[in-house]
């Protein structure tokens, strides 16, 4: 059984775009179970935390700002190399460079509102989860549909 799981964010971009539905869809379509999703404001402490390595970059304030600027949506996938093949969905950080067919190719032409976040390493994104998710939120059931 398959257990790697990454962090999926629609940033408030997304939401304010009503794109959340859009990405939800290339997630299950490509296979990927979904195990947890929520929608919130983001608690400064929290994302303090998920960019806690960025806290010195010049964008550092308007990154927080924008990630504050309005509710997003959380979401836990699990499945087969999720990780790395949630970054190949998402795209480029800087949208300018995003190939189309990704999430932020499709959706984004700049990186400071890129739409979506995705963990960058299963470590990562381990850590990302437990940030945003507590276990009872995180749903374990079996597909007798399809599984990977
Ligand atoms: O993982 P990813 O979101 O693709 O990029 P990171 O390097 O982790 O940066 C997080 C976030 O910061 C990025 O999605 C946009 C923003 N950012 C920026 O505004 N300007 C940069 N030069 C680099 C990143
Ligand atoms: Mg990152």
């Amino acid at each position: 059984r398959i257990q790697e799981r990454t962090l999926i964010a629609v940033k408030p971009d997304g939401v304010q775009r009503r794109l959340v539905g859009d990405i939800i869809k290339r997630f299950e379509q490509r296979g990927f179970k979904l195990v947890g999703m929520k929608m919130l404001q983001a608690p400064e402490g929290v994302l303090a935390d998920h960019y806690h390595d960025l806290r010195q970059k010049s964008f550092y304030p308007a990154l927080i700002r924008y990630m504050s600027s309005g509710p997003l949506v959380a979401m836990v996938w699990e499945g087969y190399n999720v990780v790395g093949t949630s970054r190949a969905m998402v795209g480029e950080t800087n949208s300018a460079e995003a190939k189309p067919g990704t999430i932020r190719g499709d959706f984004s032409i700049h990186m400071s509102r890129n739409v979506i976040h995705a963990s960058d390493s299963v470590e990562v994104a381990q850590k990302e989860i437990s940030l945003w998710f507590c276990s009872s939120e995180l749903v374990d059931w079996d597909s007798n549909f399809y599984q990977v």
